[in-house]
């Protein structure tokens, strides 16, 4: 496959203003009518037409009402050309025809579970019509389907409703869509089928009544009360927060059961994964209830950014990506605790886009080249492109923040922009000078910064050097020096101090912009010795490192009034606890406890001045995967999982009272409720019953059996499992056994009990997970059931898909292989989890290089794998 580049970009020849479809829907041959209004570009364009297309039957064509015959188009692989054009706006008229039901992809028009649906973005609708497939083609789009009507009573597309009836005597019926808003091909959508409704009606800032739908299979209607909720506070958010609106007169989301990855923002048709729209206490956790209001957020807040201002190429993903994460993040942060949803946003970024970042699939937030842009959808685009819009926040403060914002709302409103348009915008509003800034879009790997504090008791005074550099990365062995907005406190012992005088460039008030390779600051006047607070509430992408020692952080985790910096702290030590740990494991040795840690955790997990959903942070150790970035070369997945093991253990045994006393002490006795309140008390909980049971002591694992069997909602019920499960208790099986009884015919739940399984520890699992893809549940063609299994696996279980014999590598190569010939999207993402396999000890490592190669010398590969496949290898 060709590479494409950013440099090479040239605007359209030709310039769509309206488009008209006729679908008429069948579910083996669906034909396509398509009328397409073109003129050329005044910039310079017109000439011959090019139009993509790819899997499509061509049944005729008609150039201003000109049957064409064959010799005057050329039909390729990836389109048709038309190379004698009019110079003048012509009309082309289109005939295609696809099957629907063969379409495994899940791209273009497919159906899923007898339901119609479509995925165009980025490049789907080219397997509908033929069509110039890019988004800096803006046009009006009416659209006609017709479709059975007993199998699709509903017929559902973009924009406003226009008209609706029988077609007599054919069994069939018609609806007619128009989207009075120009936009880009990848946001088109329909869905025929036949679906229950929940409405609800939404009245806008400027009282404009809208009629909000959402459509699931029949019988789900009852599981939709959440969804429906989310919406309309994301939607009442929007306007208060960002002063947008809503801009059409009805919004619909459909939910599907076959979808690749979670949702997507078709311009007024929402369409969902049903995992992230479905909920019921019986049904759903905590965290899924947390994951349903972020997506509906997510998709909803793309209306503006994304649709009313796109993308001008799919190189400038992350303006709509990145943008769209902050302001879900933002959402969240509003409707539940700010600094609780700082964390679990950091310990994201940190499991997912550090990690991106550190192997040999990093690339920048703004990639500059790619084989396919739909392995650019990423942590790297989507939580770093987040974080730099949240550090540009932090660098030009809220007001020209927010002003920039409408800025860029008023000045692109229907247009396709650049990041440069966009941080035009802010350069504007603030003032300042965003050139170096604009690193943060270019250069990939995550930037370490050093900090050497040192206290000088004669002078009262406390001197901070700062160094910044950032590691190689593929195609980027030398990086320049970025910005980076470090928020700081002082901590002395009676709270923030305020230094009296500081020395050194770029201090203001309580942010140091580090701009240069080393920064020297002195804070002067100081009454005693302070403990620094760097980098507060995580304030931008780094990898920090101190020279504070253990006593510094377990202060800092006491008595720094950032609360994110608190729990940062107590993390801190407990990832050299456990990288420590992991080498004395790895030399035959033991494990060195450490009681000054085991206090500061007890003193805050009982402190009860804090947010339980706080604690329950505090509770959770770091990542396997934060401890193996941490180790960075030579790693041993078993031995950071034994010394996780380790740590489990003796917190619970050490902590035994006051974990059990939480346990005792947060029961809810009402019935369950999501918010946030009653989520974090089970968080909690449910994260003093894990501890305690890792130490295996009989009393706590029959607490946890309890646990699993009165549970009268999900988030506890799936916790006990889990602890079970994790423990390798007795009692485990039966407990999989009935969890599997009661839930027997809703896939959705039964894809935990995949998941449990496969992050289960212990040899047997990989025979376990084989096993499990012949239950009669399982199916590869269904993207959930595949990730919920072989994804939780390959990325779940660090220490069982990392074996030393290679059996879980080959295990993800030929499962991912297998699917490549139906899903290659699906194929490609699940093929990721080889993204760190370089920094693996040399027998893994070997191993891994040679699942990789295997895969790479197969023949027929999808673009989508062999561009993963040959960048891991690279
Ligand atoms: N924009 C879609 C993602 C499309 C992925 C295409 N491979 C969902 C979202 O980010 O909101
Ligand atoms: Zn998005």
């Amino acid at each position: 496959a060709p590479v494409i580049r950013l440099e090479d970009y040239r605007p359209p020849a030709w310039l769509v203003d309206t488009v008209e479809m006729d679908v008429r829907l069948d579910p083996a041959r669906t034909e396509i009518l398509t009328r397409l209004a073109i003129r050329p570009n005044p910039a310079g364009g017109g000439g011959p037409l090019r139009l993509d297309g790819e899997d499509l039957e061509l049944v005729w064509l008609k150039l201003d009402g000109r049957r064409l015959a064959a010799g005057d188009y050329r039909l390729d692989e990836s389109g048709l050309s038309i190379a004698s054009m009019p110079d003048t706006a012509a009309v082309l008229e289109i005939a295609t025809a696809v099957d629907p039901s063969a379409n495994t992809r899940l791209m273009g028009l497919y159906r899923s579970n007898g339901i119609y649906c479509t995925q165009c973005e980025a490049e789907g609708f080219r397997r509908i019509t033929f069509y110039p497939d890019r988004p800096d083609v803006l046009a009006v789009f009416t659209v006609r389907l017709e479709a059975d009507k007993v199998a699709a009573p509903v017929l559902l597309a973009n924009g406003n409703p226009v008209e609706s009836g029988d077609i007599a005597g054919t069994g069939r019926h018609y609806a007619v869509w128009h989207d009075p808003h120009p936009k880009p091909c990848y946001l088109f959508a329909m869905v025929a089928g036949d679906l229950g409704r929940v409405g609800d009606t939404f009245v806008t800032a400027s009282g404009r009544t809208v009629d909000l739908g959402i459509y699931v299979e029949r019988g789900k209607e009852d599981r939709c009360g959440y969804a429906m909720d989310a919406l309309k506070r994301s939607m009442r958010w929007d306007e208060t927060a960002f002063g947008r609106e809503y801009d059409l007169d009805v919004f619909n989301i459909v939910a599907v059961s076959d979808f690749n990855m979670g949702a997507m923002e078709n311009k007024g048709l929402n369409i969902f994964n049903d995992k992230y729209v479905l909920a019921s206490p019986e049904t759903a956790t905590d965290a899924d209830y947390a994951n349903i209001e972020a997506i509906i957020a997510h998709e909803y807040f793309h209306n503006w950014t994304g649709n009313r201002i796109t993308c001008r190429d799919w190189f400038q993903l992350c303006l709509k990506e990145g943008l769209t994460v902050f302001r879900d993040q933002e959402f969240s942060a509003d409707m539940r605790s700010r600094p609780v949803e700082r964390i679990a946003d950091v310990r994201t970024l940190k499991a997912h886009q550090f990690v991106e970042d550190a192997g040999p699939l990093a690339h920048p937030v703004r990639p500059e080249s790619y084989r396919e842009i739909n392995n650019f959808y990423t942590a790297t685009v989507y939580e770093k492109g987040a974080e730099v819009i949240r550090m540009l926040k932090v660098l030009i403060g809220d007001a020209a923040f927010r002003a920039g914002m409408d800025l860029y709302f008023a000045r692109h409103d229907g247009e396709a922009a650049t990041i440069e348009d966009f941080l035009a915008c802010f350069a504007e509003t603030s003032g300042r000078d965003l050139t170096q800034f604009k690193l943060w879009y270019s250069q990939s790997g995550t930037p370490e910064v050093t900090a050497t504090g040192r206290w000088d008791a004669s002078t009262s005074s406390y001197e901070l050097t700062l160094e910044q550099s950032c590691p190689p990365t593929p195609g980027q062995p030398v990086k320049q020096p970025m910005v980076i907005p470090i928020r700081f406190g002082l901590i002395g012992s009676g709270g923030d101090m305020q230094p009296a005088v500081v020395e050194g460039d770029g201090v203001t008030g309580d942010l140091i912009e580090l701009r240069a390779a080393r920064q020297r600051i002195v804070f002067r006047g100081l009454a005693e010795r302070p403990v620094p607070s760097l980098l507060r509430g995580f304030s931008a992408p780094v990898k920090l490192t101190t020279n504070l020692d253990d006593d510094d952080l377990l202060f800092a985790a006491a008595r720094d009034s950032d609360p994110f910096n608190r729990w940062q702290a107590l993390q801190s030590v407990a990832t050299r606890l456990l990288t420590d740990a992991q080498a004395a494991i790895r030399a035959g040795g033991a494990p060195a406890a450490d009681a000054r840690f085991l206090a500061s955790l007890r003193r805050t997990a009982e402190s009860a001045d804090l947010d339980p959903a706080f604690r329950a942070q505090a509770l959770h150790l770091p990542t396997q995967a934060d401890i193996a970035r941490d180790i960075g070369r030579e790693v041993d997945p078993a031995a950071i999982h034994a010394a996780e093991d380790w740590l489990r253990g003796l917190i619970g045994a050490s902590l035994a009272d006051t974990l059990r006393a939480l346990y005792g002490g947060l029961a809810l006795n009402a019935p369950y409720t999501p918010d946030a309140a009653a989520a974090g008390r089970r968080a909690l909980r449910n994260a003093a019953l894990s501890l305690l049971s890792a130490t295996g002591d009989a009393a706590d694992i029959e607490m946890a059996e309890r646990h699993f069997r009165n549970a009268d909602n999900m988030t506890d019920r799936l916790a006990g499992l889990q602890i079970l499960v994790r423990a390798g208790a007795e009692a485990a099986e039966a407990a999989l056994a009935a969890f599997h009884d009661r839930y027997r015919d809703d896939p959705l739940v039964l894809d935990k009990w995949f998941t449990i399984q496969a992050t289960a520890p212990g040899e047997a699992t990989l025979g376990r997970v084989i096993e499990l893809m012949r239950h009669p549940a399982f199916a590869l063609s269904n993207p959930n059931r595949v990730r919920a299994l072989i994804g939780a696996f390959a990325s779940g279980n660090p220490a069982q898909f990392n074996r030393p014999d290679g059996a879980g590598y080959r295990l993800l190569g030929e499962v991912a292989t297998q699917i490549d010939r139906s899903n290659p999207q699906l194929a490609a993402r699940l093929l990721s989890a080889f993204r760190s396999w370089r920094v693996l000890e040399p027998v893994r490592r070997a191993a891994a290089r040679a699942e990789l190669e295997r895969i790479a010398s197969l023949d027929g590969l999808s673009r989508d794998t062999s561009d993963i496949v040959r960048r891991s290898l690279e």
